[in-house]
């Protein structure tokens, strides 16, 4: 959903409601699978969880219910078996409405604000009667328990999922999938971190475990307000007339808002998960007010290690819905009662748009749905020091796939494209492309690279159309992901991960109708768009093994990927999860080559 123009005369910060840096950051609970034989169970709850010290609890459904969930941990190698037990009861503890107008009497964007901001409840959310099923994102999972979204487990039912882990090191995560309501049952709670861990990492020495590695689960929650104007701690999921996307302002980490972590002089590993439905973070260091950001150190991503520790990108660490990132940050130096704060630069719906970090204690932006850049305080505390030094090579395992191995790979091509409705919400929607026979009546998209066009036609618009990518087993494929609208989308395969190979500008137009139910038309050409701010760059810390990647704005990503193991109907699909939710996800399905004459 593009930002809207900006207006006139509207306030540019509000009164945090709630005190931040008061709770300590809560650490998941730990479940270590080889501590139970690789035999664990895991029960959806209703609970109630108190997101900071001043609000009432609030109902929640948690894995264990807990928010977030048990970290699993598992061994390379050693598979695990999770009986997912759904004991859900009561109604959906979240209240879902789409506000009446966009900002409130005083030019408040009412997503800025706590309450319903004269939303009805949506009947139908209250009505949900706790379906879920489970996917283990990041996970090299067979087909059959991988949690497709149509697979649903009901209150009182269960699944026994299997999970080989034959995987290298990874920060994975797991959390609820259900079609059309994915946005609401995380929401809600059911999300937690699952750790693979192998041989590699601890030939490297990193951190493991309690107290130098830490996992931070990143996520945005509102809340209701009682008549008096309190908050009351239920749970409120709001969007507004024009967003789509529930932009909600207060960050919360490991289940509290703004907690804040004491920690010795001494080098941490920080495991993050942006775990939010929609918000991009761009997350900057600060020690009193000036970033500190060379105090970080990226050694890994989706899938795990990188190549080589990668320095933060001097704008902040840019993490979309989904996305992880391995972080050693050295405290070392620091003095006892120093404080370093991690703010977020990052305005929704985010689109690429660049914020200085020299300036983020300015950040906060009402119109960008940013009212609060808090996210979490580290404090340091005691004496001893002991720093890490930080090995230059980190994997080995992988390297980008060479140019010649791509030569010949098969290229599939897919438009991002936002449909505007008369009277509901747009859907965002995935149009897979085919090269359109030479004369072609209908609406073609022209991708114009250099003196080469290439003509294509829409083939599938709609989860349910026709399933069209059948990669082989072992081979490599080029995806290409063009975005045709003005917001970022993390675009997150499931099964394999991949490596991105290119991320280009293009510019390009679309005729009045030129997106229809089906249809597409649009002339697309691998050039900058005069208009165009953004550098199109691939960091280094995007050039790892990713299950995840952000699609800016007049940019097309290739990426690369081989799906190696299973055979099966897997998805892919826009991590925004109102995004999701509305129809930007596809189906494929991986196929032994041996099988590929046999296919009609
Ligand atoms: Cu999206």
């Amino acid at each position: 959903m593009t930002r809207r123009a900006p207006r006139q005369g509207i306030a540019r910060a509000l009164t945090a409601p709630l005190a931040p840096f008061v709770d300590a950051l809560p650490l998941p609970s730990r479940l270590i699978a080889t501590e139970h034989d690789g035999r664990l169970t895991v029960r959806m709850r209703t609970s109630e969880h108190r997101f900071h010290r001043d609000l009432p609890g609030s109902s929640i459904w948690g894995f264990e219910g807990t928010v977030p969930g048990p970290t699993i941990e598992a061994e390379r190698g050693q598979p695990v078996t999770v009986e997912w037990r759904n004991e859900l009861e009561g109604a959906f503890p979240v209240t879902v409405t789409v506000a009446q107008q966009v900002t409130d009497a005083d030019r408040v964007p009412v997503q800025c604000l706590p309450g319903l901001s004269e939303g009805e409840p949506d009947r139908h959310a209250g009505e949900l009667a706790g379906h879920t099923v489970v996917h283990l994102h990041g996970g090299l999972t067979p087909a059959s328990y991988d949690g497709w979204a149509e697979n649903l487990f009901a209150p009182g039912q269960a699944a026994v999922f299997h999970y080989p882990i034959d995987q290298r090191a990874a920060l994975l995560w797991y959390h609820d999938h259900v079609m059309g309501i994915t946005k609401f049952d995380v929401y809600a709670g059911l999300a937690g971190l699952w750790i693979v861990r192998d041989d590699r990492e601890r030939e490297l020495g990193l951190p493991e475990g309690p107290p130098f590695e830490v996992p931070l689960l990143i996520q945005d929650r509102n809340f209701d307000l009682d008549e008096q104007g309190r908050l009351t701690g239920r749970l409120v999921h709001k969007t507004d007339p024009e967003v789509m996307e529930a932009f909600p302002p207060f960050t919360v980490v490991n289940g509290k808002v703004w907690p804040v972590l004491n920690v010795q002089p001494a080098t941490y590993r920080f495991r993050v998960l942006n775990g939010s439905n929609a918000r991009t973070y761009r997350l900057v260091l600060l020690r009193d007010g000036t970033p500190e950001l060379e105090r970080i150190t990226q050694i890994g991503t989706d899938h795990g290690l990188l190549r080589s520790p990668a320095p933060v990108p001097a704008n902040g660490l840019v993490l979309a819905s989904a996305e992880r990132a391995d972080l050693l940050v050295d405290f070392s130096d620091l003095a006892p009662g120093s404080e370093l704060t991690v703010l977020n630069t990052a305005a929704a719906p985010f689109d690429g748009s660049r914020f200085p970090a020299a300036d983020a204690e300015n950040a906060a932006d009402l119109e960008g749905l940013l009212p609060y850049p808090q996210v979490l305080r580290f404090r340091v505390v005691g004496e001893a020091a002991s720093r890490r030094s930080i090995p230059r090579e980190l994997a080995t395992d992988y390297e980008p796939p060479a140019a010649e191995a791509l030569a010949g790979a098969r290229r599939r091509a897919i438009a991002l494209v936002e449909h505007e409705l008369d009277g509901e919400p747009n859907m965002l929607t995935m149009r897979e492309l085919a090269v359109a026979a030479e004369p072609d009546g209908g609406q073609l998209v022209r991708v114009i690279d250099g003196g080469q066009t290439t003509r294509y036609r829409v083939v599938a618009a709609h989860f349910e159309d026709t399933t069209t990518f059948f990669p082989m087993l072992g081979e490599y494929e080029v995806w290409q992901l063009i975005n045709l609208t003005g917001d970022t989308h993390p675009i997150h395969l499931h099964l394999d991960p991949f490596q991105i190979v290119a991320r280009r500008p293009i510019r390009y137009e679309i005729p009045d109708g030129g997106i229809g139910e089906r249809d597409l038309a649009a002339a697309v050409t691998l050039e900058r768009d005069p208009n165009d701010e953004l550098d199109h760059a691939i960091d280094a810390n995007e050039r790892g093994l990713k299950d995840t990647i952000r699609v800016n704005p007049n940019e097309i990503v290739e990426i690369a990927v081989r799906f190696t193991t299973y055979s099966g109907r897997y998805m892919y699909h826009c991590h925004i999860l109102e995004h999701e939710d509305r129809d930007m996800m596809r189906p494929f399905v991986t196929m032994p080559s041996e099988l590929m004459p046999f296919m009609a």
